[in-house]
């Protein structure tokens, strides 16, 4: 009875284990207002889509008004111009003051949490990964070199891809990004996702608006970003152990 009980321990262990998610970020522990420092540069950073957006406002900046965890989260802020044609935002990690070009693994899911007040409008949201090939550990800094695939979109309208749509508001949403399944389109590369290593660089997040001629203002909150296990795996080890567990109480 000892023995199983000990199974039952360790089963439930393993499905509820949260040490296997590898956080990137909480955004915990940076000063209040540090703005384009933390992973993110500003909005209108990137060159390629810096023409799309109106000098104010320009924020990827650590926030206290929101947060999922702790006390901080990442407050984005931006607004298009108007009768822009396929207008997206590049929210890029390149060369960040804190965690820059994050490593991430292409072959588990990336989750991220967002959360979107009343007034912004629907947006969809993609992840730009960079095929470095990076060897350092997940979170480390990966580097600046290699072509860029957009993932979680299937296709893409001038360069802003048609990523996952964002549209619960006033409430943190868990966005999960199934890297090895999503579909991929190209933005500097060749639309097929590769890594020698299984990891890549988060280079960015693109935003891009559900009707392009919603200029916004488009505001939100990113929290706990990180690479996740894959669902699957842990649904098939909890019904492997339910399995055994049952079968031992039976034979009992
Ligand atoms: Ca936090």
């Amino acid at each position: 009875m000892r023995k199983w009980h000990a199974l039952l321990v360790a089963a439930f262990t393993l499905c509820a284990m949260p040490t296997l998610a590898q956080l990137l970020t909480d955004f915990e522990g940076y000063p209040l207002g540090a703005n384009g420092q933390v992973m993110f540069r500003v909005p209108n950073f990137s060159g390629s889509t810096a023409g799309f957006l109106e000098s104010s406002p320009n924020l990827a900046a650590i926030s206290n008004e929101q947060a999922l965890s702790g006390t901080q989260s990442l407050k984005v802020s931006f607004q298009f111009k108007a009768a822009q044609t396929n207008p997206w935002v590049r929210l890029t990690t390149f060369g960040a003051a804190s965690l820059p070009n994050p490593i991430i693994s292409v072959t588990l899911p990336f989750s991220l949490w967002v959360y979107v007040p009343a007034g912004t409008p629907d947006f969809r949201l993609t992840l730009g990964l960079r095929e470095t090939n990076p060897t350092g550990p997940i979170g480390g800094n990966g580097g600046t070199s290699g072509a860029i695939e957009f993932v979680g979109a299937p296709s893409k309208s001038g360069n802003a891809p048609a990523g996952k749509l964002i549209t619960t508001k006033g409430q943190w949403v868990n966005v999960v990004f199934d890297i090895p399944n999503e579909p991929v389109v190209g933005f500097t590369g060749n639309g097929i996702l590769e890594s020698t290593t299984g990891k890549a660089v988060l280079e960015c997040l693109a935003i891009t608006p559900a009707d392009s001629s919603v200029v916004g203002p488009y505001t939100f909150y990113l929290d706990n970003l990180a690479v996740v296990p894959e669902p699957s795996t842990v649904g098939v080890l909890g019904l492997g152990l339910a399995g055994l567990l049952l079968r031992r109480r039976r034979s009992a």
